[in-house]
C-alpha cells in the first residue's frame, strides 16, 4: 500500500509540467532502471574531508543530483576510510590538462580504484568536477573506466548583467532584474543560490551585477552592503562579484570637483572606495568600465586617455586581487568616419600603456553584436595588452525572446576566426586565452540573458545560449553541436530521435535568422528598438544611428565599401585577412556587404545576381521558420507539454515576424534595385507604406 502510494506520488511529481526553472540541472529520475542501478553501484556515498564551503557545495550538489537521478539518498561521509563504491572529493595536487592558467580550477575525475575520485587543487575545481560527473549521468554516459581531466583555458569567465537600480535590465527580455535591490541585504532571495549553482555548473567564476551604463549608487555604502549580501551567496560556488563603475563617481557621490584620473584627490577617493569594498567583500573581483562611449563620461573629458583612466583604477586595486576590465566599445559621431574603425583607432596607440591589472574588453565584432560580424580587428593587434572578448547572450539584435537563435555558432565563428597576426592559426581564441601573445591576464564576458521570469530567459530555448556561453568560456574547443546535444539531454529530453531533431533546428537557427534579417553581410537595419525592421531609417541624433549609414543602398547597388576605394577599414586586418575579404569576386558571401558596395546586377558565386540572391535569402529564410515549426512539432511526444506549448507559440510569432522582415527589406530595396521579385517567389501582399506603418504602430507608446 505505502509502496503504491510512493509510486503514485513519484509519477504525479514527474508528470508535473515543467516551468523551466531548473534549467539544465533538472535531475529527473533516470527512466532506465538498469542504468540507475549501474550508477548507484558507483555512488553509494560521497566522502568529503574538511569544511571548505565550496567543497560543501560540491557534496550538496552531488547529493541533490543523485537523489533526483537515482531516486536514492546518498549519504555524505567525512572520510571514505576503507569503504568502496563511492565518490571521493579531494583537494590535492590533481593532474592537469592543458592550459596552465586554469590549473588551479582544473579537475580530474578517475575511476581507477574502487571509488570515483574528483580531485582538484582548489575547492572550486572539485565543484566543477562534481558538476561534470553529474553531467555524465544526466547525458547517460557510462562510468566504466571514467577518466576526465579538464582545465579552463581562460582565467576570468564572467557574466555581465546590464541591470539597473530600479530593477530594469537594459536589453533584457526575460522580466526584471534578478537582484531585488530594494529588499537586499535583509532579504536574500533563494533564487540567488540557484543562479550561482547554474553558473558554477558551467565554470563561470565571476559576475558583474550592474549595467555598464552604470549608476554611481552602486558605489554608495547603502548599495555595497546589498552587493556584499549577494557575494556571500555566490562565494560557496566559486563566483566573485565585480561592479561596473560610473567614472565620475568621485564627483557624483564623493563631492569632489573633478573626476580627472590624474588628480590626487580623485586617486585617493578611488583608493578609499576600493578599501571600503574589500572590507565588505574580501574576494571582490574588480571593476568594469564603459567610458567615453555613447555619452558615458570618461577620462577624455579631462584631456586624458583610456589608459590614464584604467591605470588609475588599477592603482586603487593594487593592494588586492582585483582587475580592471576597460571596454573598447567606442565610436565618435562623425558622419565621414567609419564606425567600424573607431575602436582600433582609439586603442591600438595605447598598446603597452596599460597597467598589468587591466584587461581591455572587446566586443566580438567591430560594430555591435550584429547577427553576423567579422571579428574585431583589435584582436591580435594589441600584443602588449591583454584583451578579452565580450559576447552578447541576450538577444538584442537576434529577435529578443521570441526568435529561436542558438548562439554557439556566433561565438565559435569569432573564436575560430584567424587573425593571421603570427601566421596561420592565430585565432581569436588563442589571442583571448593568452596562448598566442602570452597575456598574463585572460578573461571572457557574456552579456547575460537572465531575468526574473520563472524560466530565467523568457524563451526556454534561450537557456541554451547561457549554457553554451559558459561551456565555451571554459573550453572554446567544444563544438556547437556537442554543446547543443548535451544541453538538450539535460534540459529537454534524452530520447535520441528528438535530441537529433532539436540539435538540427538549433544548428540551423542562426543562419535562418541571418537570412531573413541581415543576409550577405547587411547590418543594423533598425532604429530605436533594435527589433522592428527599419532599413529606411535615415534620421537620428547621430549618422551612425541610422540604418542607411550601414547598408548604403543606392541606384547602383548595396553595401559598405570598406576597401581602399572606400573607408579602407580592411587595412586594420593582417594582409592575409585583407586578401580574403578585399576582392569582391572572392569575398565569402556572408561578409560581402560588410566590405563591398556591390551592383544589383552583379553575378555572385551562386550564379545569381546580387538582387536575386538577396531575395532568395529573404524568402528562404522566412520559409525556413516553417521548417523549424514542422521539426518542432515532431518532437512533441518527447517534450514537457508546458515547454512544448511555449516554444510552439513563440515560433508562430517568429514566423510572422520573419515575413515582416522579408517584406520590409525586399520592398524597400526594390525602390533602389528597380527589379522584380524573382520566380518562384511571390511578391509581398502588402505595400512598402503598409509595412512602414506596421513599424510605426509597433513603436507607439
Ligand atoms: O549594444 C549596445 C546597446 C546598448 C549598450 C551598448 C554597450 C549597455 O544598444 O544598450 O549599452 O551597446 O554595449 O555599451
Amino acid at each position: 500500500m505505502t509502496r503504491f502510494l510512493l509510486l503514485f506520488l513519484l509519477v504525479a511529481c514527474t508528470a508535473k509540467a515543467d516551468d523551466g526553472y531548473r534549467l539544465w540541472l533538472k535531475y529527473d529520475l533516470i527512466k532506465d532502471a538498469a542504468k540507475r542501478e549501474e550508477y548507484a553501484r558507483s555512488a553509494q556515498f560521497i566522502a568529503v574531508t574538511g569544511n571548505d564551503p565550496i567543497l560543501t557545495s560540491a557534496a550538496n550538489e552531488l547529493q541533490t543530483g543523485l537523489q533526483g537521478l537515482l531516486g536514492k539518498t546518498i549519504p555524505v561521509v567525512a572520510n571514505a576510510g576503507t569503504r568502496t563504491g563511492g565518490i571521493v572529493l579531494t583537494v590535492a595536487g590533481a593532474p592537469q590538462a592543458d592550459g596552465q592558467k586554469g590549473a588551479k580550477e582544473g579537475y580530474s575525475i578517475t575511476k581507477k580504484t574502487a571509488n570515483i575520485t574528483i580531485a582538484s587543487q582548489s575547492g572550486a575545481g572539485v565543484l566543477y568536477g562534481a558538476f561534470a560527473l553529474l553531467r555524465q549521468l544526466q547525458t547517460g554516459q557510462s562510468l566504466n573506466g571514467l577518466s576526465l581531466v579538464s582545465s579552463p583555458k581562460i582565467q576570468h569567465r564572467l557574466l555581465n548583467h546590464w541591470d539597473n537600480t530600479n530593477a530594469t535590465i537594459e536589453r533584457g527580455y526575460a522580466g526584471e532584474s534578478l537582484w531585488k535591490w530594494y529588499e537586499l541585504p535583509a532579504t536574500v532571495d533563494p533564487r540567488y543560490r540557484d543562479y550561482a549553482r547554474a553558473n558554477a555548473s558551467l565554470g563561470i567564476n565571476g559576475t558583474v551585477v550592474n549595467n555598464v551604463n552604470a549608476s554611481a549608487r552602486f558605489l554608495t555604502a547603502e548599495y555595497l552592503e546589498k552587493v556584499a549580501a549577494l557575494a556571500t551567496v555566490f562565494r560557496p560556488y566559486g563566483i566573485r562579484i565585480y561592479l561596473s563603475v560610473y567614472f565620475p563617481a568621485p564627483k557624483v557621490i564623493g563631492g569632489l570637483k573633478t573626476a580627472d584620473p590624474l588628480d590626487p584627490d580623485v586617486k585617493k577617493w578611488w583608493a578609499d572606495k576600493t578599501r571600503e569594498i574589500y572590507k565588505l567583500i574580501p574576494d571582490f573581483g574588480g571593476y568594469l568600465v564603459k567610458a567615453n562611449s555613447e555619452g558615458e563620461p570618461g577620462p577624455q573629458d579631462y584631456g586624458r586617455n583610456h589608459a590614464d583612466g584604467a591605470n588609475m583604477l588599477a592603482e586603487a586595486l593594487a593592494p588586492y586581487d582585483g582587475i580592471v576590465m576597460w571596454r573598447a566599445f567606442v565610436y565618435k559621431a562623425d558622419a565621414n568616419a567609419d564606425r567600424f574603425k573607431a575602436a582600433y583607432e582609439e586603442f591600438t596607440p595605447l598598446d603597452g600603456k596599460f597597467d598589468k591589472k587591466v584587461i581591455v574588453q572587446v566586443k566580438n565584432g567591430p560594430i555591435d553584436f550584429q547577427p553576423r560580424e567579422p571579428f574585431s580587428p583589435l584582436f591580435g593587434n594589441m600584443p602588449k595588452t591583454p584583451l578579452s572578448v565580450e559576447f552578447q547572450i541576450t538577444q538584442e539584435y537576434t529577435g529578443f525572446a521570441t526568435h529561436w537563435v542558438y548562439e554557439a555558432p556566433i561565438f565559435k565563428e569569432c573564436l575560430e576566426s584567424d587573425t593571421y597576426v603570427k601566421g596561420k592559426g592565430s585565432t581569436v581564441a588563442k589571442v583571448v586565452d593568452g596562448s598566442l601573445q602570452g597575456y598574463k591576464l585572460t578573461a571572457i564576458a557574456g552579456v547575460a540573458n537572465t531575468g526574473s521570469n520563472r524560466n530565467w530567459t523568457g524563451n526556454p530555448m534561450a537557456q541554451a545560449n547561457w549554457y553554451a556561453y559558459g561551456r565555451l568560456a571554459w573550453d572554446h574547443t567544444l563544438s556547437a553541436e556537442d554543446i547543443a546535444a548535451e544541453w538538450i539531454k539535460m534540459t529537454l529530453t534524452n530520447e535520441p530521435k528528438a535530441v537529433k531533431t532539436i540539435t538540427g533546428i538549433m544548428l540551423r537557427s542562426r543562419e535562418i535568422y541571418v537570412d531573413y534579417n541581415t543576409p550577405l553581410g547587411l547590418s543594423r537595419p533598425w532604429a530605436g528598438v533594435h527589433f522592428a525592421p527599419e532599413p529606411w531609417q535615415e534620421k537620428s541624433a547621430r549618422p551612425d544611428w541610422t540604418a542607411i549609414y550601414y547598408h548604403r543602398a543606392d541606384s547602383i547597388g548595396l553595401g559598405f565599401d570598406r576597401t581602399a576605394t572606400g573607408s579602407n577599414a580592411l587595412a586594420q586586418y593582417s594582409p592575409e585577412v585583407q586578401q580574403k575579404w578585399n576582392n569582391v569576386e572572392t569575398c565569402p558571401l556572408p561578409y560581402l556587404l560588410w566590405f563591398h558596395h556591390v551592383p544589383w546586377t552583379k553575378k555572385l558565386s551562386t550564379g545569381r545576381t546580387l538582387w536575386d540572391e538577396l531575395c532568395t535569402r529573404f524568402y528562404t529564410g522566412a520559409d525556413s521558420v516553417s521548417w523549424m515549426q514542422q521539426q518542432w512539432a515532431q518532437v512533441k511526444p518527447a517534450i514537457d507539454p508546458e515547454i512544448f506549448a511555449d516554444v510552439t507559440g513563440r515560433l508562430v510569432t517568429q514566423q510572422k515576424e520573419a515575413i515582416w522582415w522579408r517584406d520590409a527589406w525586399v520592398l524597400y530595396l526594390q525602390t533602389y534595385s528597380r527589379q522584380p521579385i524573382p520566380a518562384p517567389f511571390k511578391k509581398p501582399e502588402r505595400t512598402l507604406d503598409e509595412v512602414k506603418n506596421l513599424v510605426h504602430i509597433y513603436q507607439l507608446r
